[in-house]
């Protein structure tokens, strides 16, 4: 069996998303998302420039092999770029395999290990009266875990709110916007913020909060442990994940279980967190860590350290990585929670999905391969469009982490 063709479709019908495509001598294709948010071009050129050719001609049922080749072989390993890339190829590869063996993708990952997948939606506002009305919705919804964002007096706008009346997606200009932030402000704020949630909602909903890399070590110890009484699901991303020693300060002070590894793209990333068990969870997802291939290496290492998954699902990852997260849920021994920001009708439109939502939970389906395919003609009607994430200053100027 050969690979004939391989492409990537980059569309945009609303947000941008990068696609890459898979076709054999026979007939039969699988498609993978490689979505960078806010460095989508360089997936494409990575993809179109220095891999899809290399692919031409290959057996695609060699899944591993093709995995090496593009690991081992790139020689400048790892990286967002790359392992995206890589991401990509190896998902489709994998919805091949599934559909040549007429069996969704859970199945030969070794079937599943639940009835269903347990989800986690965002629940924003400006304030807490608003924040709380997202929850009521959410929780309408159906969904039994909601992560908690809210704007902070005295700061302009902070990371997780939406834009008054719009959904929440960060990359929303040309090139970078500018926000302020103010982590004492922050510090000073979120108890409360919890404080009203458990309030108004009970002890029985899952709360889950997005630090999103702003805090140092000793202000996440103070804040894990200012929000232990809310017994939080989650604490995610509390401080930037390069200096993994960190975390040690961290743990020694909260008992808040702690997510982290949204940017990390390979299982060195992870490893030192794990194996030193100053995480929880891990929600390094399969667009930005390489793919099924890598994920389930990431997967297993976590679960000798009773560190579960929590993939990333943000609407910046397209519908196509959320049907082989899925599949992966599925089947995952050690699963924790699936993010599921909802893509929009637009999104939606492009890419036809067998993974179904019921009562807070997910199944993927059980359609061949991942369940997932984009409609090539729609989305060609919707070019790529630039799109940057925004830069986050201190008030006193200094530019800090976004
Ligand atoms: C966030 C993401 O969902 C999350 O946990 O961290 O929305 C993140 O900000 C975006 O994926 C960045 O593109
Ligand atoms: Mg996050």
């Amino acid at each position: 069996m050969k690979i004939t063709a391989a492409k990537v479709i980059v569309c945009c019908p609303g947000r941008n998303f990068v696609t890459v495509k898979i076709t054999t001598d026979e007939g039969v294709y699988g498609i993978g998302d490689a979505t960078l948010n806010g460095r989508e071009k360089s997936v494409v050129s990575y993809l179109e420039d220095y891999m899809l050719p290399a692919l031409i001609g290959k057996d695609p049922q060699r899944i591993e092999d093709i995995w090496q080749f593009f690991y081992r072989g790139a020689y400048w390993r790892r990286g967002p770029v790359g392992m995206c890339a890589l991401a990509g190829i190896d998902t489709a590869l994998w919805d091949i395999k599934a559909k040549l063996a007429g069996m969704p993708l859970y199945q030969l990952l070794g079937g599943r290990s639940r009835d269903r997948i347990m989800a986690y939606t965002h629940a924003n506002g400006k304030d807490i009266p608003s924040t709380l009305d997202a929850v009521a919705q959410a929780q309408e919804q159906g969904y039994k875990a909601i992560r908690i964002q809210c704007g902070i007096p005295g700061v302009a706008s902070t990371y997780g709110v939406a834009k008054e009346g719009k959904s929440y997606e960060p990359a929303d200009a040309d090139l970078p916007t500018e926000s302020v932030w103010s982590t004492e402000k922050y510090l000073n704020f979120a108890p409360k913020l919890f404080q009203a949630v458990r309030d108004q909602f009970g002890d029985d909903i899952h709360l889950l909060h997005d630090v999103h890399h702003r805090l140092t070590p000793i202000e996440a110890a103070r804040l894990g442990k200012e929000l232990e009484p809310y017994h939080l699901f989650w604490m995610e991303d509390a401080v930037p994940a390069e200096n993994q020693e960190g975390f040690k300060l961290i743990r020694q002070h909260t008992t808040t279980p702690i997510a982290v590894g949204e940017v990390f793209n390979s299982i060195h990333d992870c490893r030192e967190l794990m194996q030193n068990q100053l995480i929880d969870y891990i929600r390094t997802t399969i667009v930005h860590g390489g793919g099924i291939t890598h994920l389930r290496r990431i997967a297993d290492l976590a679960s000798l350290f009773h560190v579960r998954t929590g993939f990333h699902g943000a609407t910046d990852l397209s519908p196509v990585c959320m049907g082989a997260a899925l599949h992966f849920d599925y089947w995952v021994p050690n699963f924790g929670i699936q993010e599921h920001m909802p893509h929009s009708e637009l999104m939606e439109s492009v890419f036809t999905r067998h993974y179904q939502f019921e009562d807070g939970y997910f199944t993927p389906g059980e359609a061949p391969g991942h369940g997932v395919d984009i409609n090539e003609e729609l989305a060609a009607k919707y070019p790529y469009k630039r799109a940057c994430l925004p830069v986050n200053r201190l008030e006193d100027g200094t530019l800090w982490h976004w």
